[in-house]
């Protein structure tokens, strides 16, 4: 792995250069994020190295830490030759810093920056990744953690962020190149043939026997859907998407991480043996996600852990809601007769011929009028339908909802819901964050096929 500390050190000076303000502790982030191309080993040693897009030339891009109740400040470089934008994935932020181009900026053109800046009042674990031509841009490695710190966090002997992701592989060891096919768009998505944890496959970690750790799961795959297990290791969630459980809850099965989710976990390395691993489950077995090189270790079993400690919260009241339906269709097997397209009405034949085989509501893409609209502090019932032989992981930017479970209580708070394949749900959530934000399917193809609209909350 790239050394942070190196990393760190460059930015200091490139802070410098600019006059930024220097910062200190838990704030110093970066200062800037240049996406550019870069040259990763991924593949075995005899093989090429794989170019990539990525930011800072990391894979992933630099781990973000700040402090809760801070503020980000970062500028972003666009050293590609295409346009980008950085999305915060998970901050209930302001509108115009979400970085979704054509909704709250303008795309960062080649050669030029965009300055980002907001505070961070929930502490937790997001990500941050590209949001522009995003099934291309995400693929090619521009995504990376961001962890905002709670002023007391509990007490652990590594706090480790596994950002887990999978890529398709050609010849020469290079990214298949077809990032926009019609047939991924169409089925599950563009699913990897290399699948890998801080961009390697298999990576190990060294820990002792009775550590603590804190382990921060996030998947920024395309469209993958990781099954997971651990062995050697036992213990607790924590957080789904950044947001504290009530009460730590005991793992006792495999873990769901759809794309775009986080799981935050707390285990305890409690295997007899020298290796414990994080697995990655198939139907017929599993295999290593990550290692766990186990040392002897001196510590005694900890006590079961606290709850995190809980983010501010905003209400959600749900006799008042205002109701709207989503009706996911399309894609193989069940594919779109016509849909609205931007105000016209298009056959099966013309939307596919754009690369739009996906429709909400009967909106193939993002179209003019909002999904819903309500003003600030109202809340928003949306009771989704996926009339689709697919998964879908539907996420809302900018703020955080729950599920609404068959007997009317609330489940934890998300930003990214794992739909089934004829599924149907609630998700309910308090409009507290004035402003555009998107709602779409974070399987990428998905999103670039039709499968997207937005939510306006007026102030
Ligand atoms: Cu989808």
């Amino acid at each position: 792995m790239l050394s942070r500390r190196r990393f760190l050190h460059s930015l200091t000076a490139s802070a410098a250069l600019l006059g930024l303000p220097a910062r200190a502790g838990a704030e110093a982030g970066p200062a800037i994020l240049a996406a550019g191309p870069s040259r990763h080993r991924i593949a075995p040693e005899g093989l090429p190295e794989t170019d990539l897009w990525t930011f800072n030339g990391s894979f992933p891009g630099p781990e973000l830490r700040f402090a809760q109740g801070g503020r980000l400040a970062c500028r972003v470089e666009n050293r590609l030759e295409a346009p980008t934008a950085v999305h915060w994935h998970g901050l209930r932020l302001d509108n115009a810093m979400d970085g979704v181009p054509g909704v709250t900026q303008a795309p960062i053109l080649p050669g030029e920056e965009f300055d980002y800046a907001f505070d961070l009042p929930d502490a937790g674990t997001y990500w941050y990744h590209s949001h522009a031509q995003s099934v291309e841009q995400v693929e090619r490695g521009l995504y990376g953690a961001l962890i905002v710190e709670e002023a007391e966090a509990p007490e652990v002997d590594r706090d480790l962020t596994l950002v887990l992701d999978d890529i398709r592989m050609a010849r020469g060891a290079q990214l298949a190149g077809d990032f926009d096919n019609l047939h991924d768009r169409a089925h599950a998505g563009r699913i990897g043939n290399v699948v890998l944890t801080n961009g390697a496959p298999e990576p190990r970690y060294e820990v002792r026997r009775n550590d603590r750790l804190r382990l921060r799961l996030v998947n920024a795959a395309n469209a993958r859907i990781f099954e997971l297990g651990l062995y050697g290791l036992s213990g607790w969630v924590m957080a789904l998407d950044g947001m504290p459980l009530a009460a730590p809850q005991a793992l006792t099965g495999p873990m769901v991480l759809a794309p775009g989710q986080r799981i935050d976990l707390i285990v305890d390395v409690t295997t007899a043996e020298d290796e414990a691993f994080l697995l990655h489950l198939e139907r017929n077995g599993g295999y290593a996600q990550a290692v766990f090189g186990v040392a002897p270790g001196a510590g005694a079993r900890r006590p079961d852990p606290a709850p995190l400690p809980p983010n501010p919260e905003f209400p959600i009241d749900l006799a008042g809601a205002v109701p709207q339906r989503v009706l996911m269709s399309g894609g193989a097997m069940r594919p779109l007769g016509e849909a609205i397209h931007q105000g016209e009405v298009l056959t099966g034949r013309e939307l596919t011929d754009r690369g739009l085989v996906w429709a909400l509501n009967g909106q193939a893409g993002r179209d003019i009028l909002p999904l819903v609209e309500v003003p600030r502090g109202a809340s928003v019932r949306l009771g989704l339908a996926n009339d689709t032989a697919f998964r879908h992981a539907m996420h809302l930017h900018g703020m955080h909802f729950a599920q609404v479970r068959p007997d009317g209580t609330l489940g934890p708070l998300r930003d990214t819901l794992l739909m089934a394949p004829d599924e149907t749900t609630e998700i309910a959530f308090a409009a507290h964050n004035p402003g555009d934000w998107l709602f779409h399917c974070h399987m990428l193809g998905h999103h670039a096929g039709g499968m997207g609209t937005f939510i306006r909350v007026t102030a």
